[in-house]
């Protein structure tokens, strides 16, 4: 009886094969097996019919069905190799110079920096102009790129070091391939060194005005590694992955990392190699006195599978890679100027905040009698959205205006109790200005309204790209009951500037 209680509990019976008790199960498979069985004979037999058949046939007619046969598997294998075939990555799209030139002229003209912009710009006529070929040795810290400079040039004053983030800016030298020709190597900086952010920046930079990367690293790739490397080949820079320090594998091992090293970069890089650059280790020399003396000796490098890559990627010379250079600088401009763009709009939008939330405090000011219900200024707010709308370029109509601010209206009247609660919390971090009246309060109660309602907006529309009332209203709530104490603090000394300068008019 409890054995069936317990099977009654478990309710309905086993959906799964792996649910079944063994019995079931082994006549269940058992089952299987014949079908399929069954299946293979009856297709093997079908098979041998045709293929007899095929065999009674005239010579002439089994030659045009073959022929026909055929014909479908010959498409039929295209179509696979179609659809499995390794695609080549598409670079992601460039602007065009003239309209990337327009926007930083805009840009400058809002008063942005736009200093670095145009000398990028600028660099990139240069370089043009100079026809010679640019590589960049590109990498993480400590994976032997200034030594490899050493090993190129061999008279250039390189520092390496076995402390990682020992070069801090990017450097050009002149190399040479075997056959004279000559190229400017750039050593930059490594990445992910902590703290290093911005050098990182100069280094992605430089790769991306080189006519070609070499990726160093010395040993598998971790996952920024690769990270790193598709955003190169996302700009369509050619690359050369070139395992260093090879001498400190065994060559099965080397072997292996360099097998690991072509799954990894399929469709990225052109070549895969091992190298030695060399570096230089130190050790302690006991010397006759007694004393030790610390000496530093050179490895020997071993570049000549780099040579001969760097021979084949450059053979079609500066001018053959300078159309791929120039798409890569241009579309690394416009992601630079997309976000000085952004960051300008979101400067003028705090700025026009700011004048709104000013106003209306000065108009709070003059009101004779504050009442308990806050009420939005509504020719105050209509500007504001007005003047927000225009800056993110989001047409709106009078209509659609009138509605929000009719919203925030509503928005702002009923939570009034709330506003002047935060409002008079945070007027407390202000012992003087109690002392300066009521007034003062519902002051500082429009400044966080009108604050609240441009900050709503702005964030609304510079995600949305149209005035989405309900997600502009949705944030405007939010920011009312936001106690956050800095942008509270800001607003409060606003707040009592603009009362003092309202007290020296009166
Ligand atoms: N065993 C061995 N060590 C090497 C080789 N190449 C470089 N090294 C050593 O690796 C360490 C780092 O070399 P660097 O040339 O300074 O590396 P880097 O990539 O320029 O480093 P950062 O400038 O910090 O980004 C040094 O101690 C070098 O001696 C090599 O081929 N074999
Ligand atoms: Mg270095």
């Amino acid at each position: 009886m409890p054995k069936q209680a317990a099977r009654g509990e478990r309710g309905n019976p086993p959906a799964t094969l792996a649910g079944m008790s063994r019995r079931p199960r082994l006549l269940f498979t058992a089952l299987a097996l014949t079908a399929l069985l069954w299946l293979l004979f009856a297709t093997a037999e079908r098979a041998l019919a045709l293929a007899q058949r095929f065999l009674a046939l005239p010579a002439w007619l089994q030659w045009t069905l073959g022929g026909v046969l055929a014909l479908f598997a010959a498409a039929g294998l295209m179509v696979l190799w179609w659809l499995l075939r390794p695609r080549r990555r598409r670079p992601i799209p460039a602007p065009d110079r003239g309209s990337l030139e327009l926007r930083i002229d805009r840009l400058r003209e809002r008063g942005a920096d736009t200093g670095a912009l145009a000398s990028e710009l600028g660099e990139l006529d240069r370089r043009r102009a100079s026809t010679r070929i640019y590589i960049a040795l590109f990498g993480e810290i400590s994976t032997g790129k200034s030594s490899l400079i050493r090993a190129l040039a061999p008279h250039a004053q390189v520092a390496s070091d076995a402390r990682g983030g020992t070069t801090r800016e990017v450097d050009h030298y002149d190399g040479s391939l075997p056959d004279g020709r000559t190229l400017v190597l750039a050593d930059v900086p490594g990445s992910r060194e902590a703290g290093g952010e911005t050098r990182e920046i100069l280094a992605r930079e430089e790769a991306l005005r080189a006519h070609a990367v070499v990726y160093l690293c010395a040993g598998d790739l971790n996952r920024s590694q690769a990270d790193e490397m598709h955003w190169l080949a996302d700009f369509g820079k050619p690359l050369l992955l070139v395992l260093n320090k090879a001498d400190q594998w065994t060559s099965t091992e080397r072997e292996q990392l360099l097998a690991r090293l072509r799954q990894h970069s399929r469709g990225i890089a052109s070549a895969v190699l091992a190298i030695s650059a060399g570096g230089s280790e130190r050790y302690q020399r006991q010397l006759a006195d007694g004393s030790t003396e610390s000496v530093e000796r050179l490895r020997k490098p071993a570049v000549e599978p780099l040579l001969q890559a760097l021979d084949r990627l450059v053979a079609s010379g500066a001018e053959g890679l300078e159309d791929l250079r120039e798409h890569s600088v241009l579309a690394g401009l416009h992601e630079r100027t997309g976000m000085l763009e952004t960051q300008t709009r979101a400067d003028e939008a705090q700025r026009i905040v700011r004048k709104y939330a000013r106003r209306a405090i000065v108009g709070a000011l003059a009101a004779i009698a504050p009442g308990s219900d806050l009420v939005i200024q509504g020719v105050l707010a209509a500007g504001l959205t007005r003047a927000l709308a225009e800056l993110y370029g989001v047409k709106v109509s009078d209509v659609q205006i009138e509605d929000f601010v009719q919203q925030a209206r509503l928005t702002v009247r009923t939570g009034s109790s709330i506003v002047l609660a935060v409002a008079g919390n945070a007027l407390k971090a202000f012992p003087g200005l109690g002392t300066l009246g009521g007034g003062v309060l519902h002051a500082f109660a429009y400044a966080l309204i009108f604050d609240s309602m441009g900050q709503a907006l702005a964030a609304s529309l510079a995600e949305r790209h149209t005035l989405d009332q309900h997600d502009a209203g949705a944030r405007l709530k939010e920011l009312l009951a936001d106690t956050g104490s800095t942008r509270l603090r800001q607003l409060a000394s606003q707040t009592m500037e603009a009362v003092r300068e309202h007290d020296r008019v009166e």
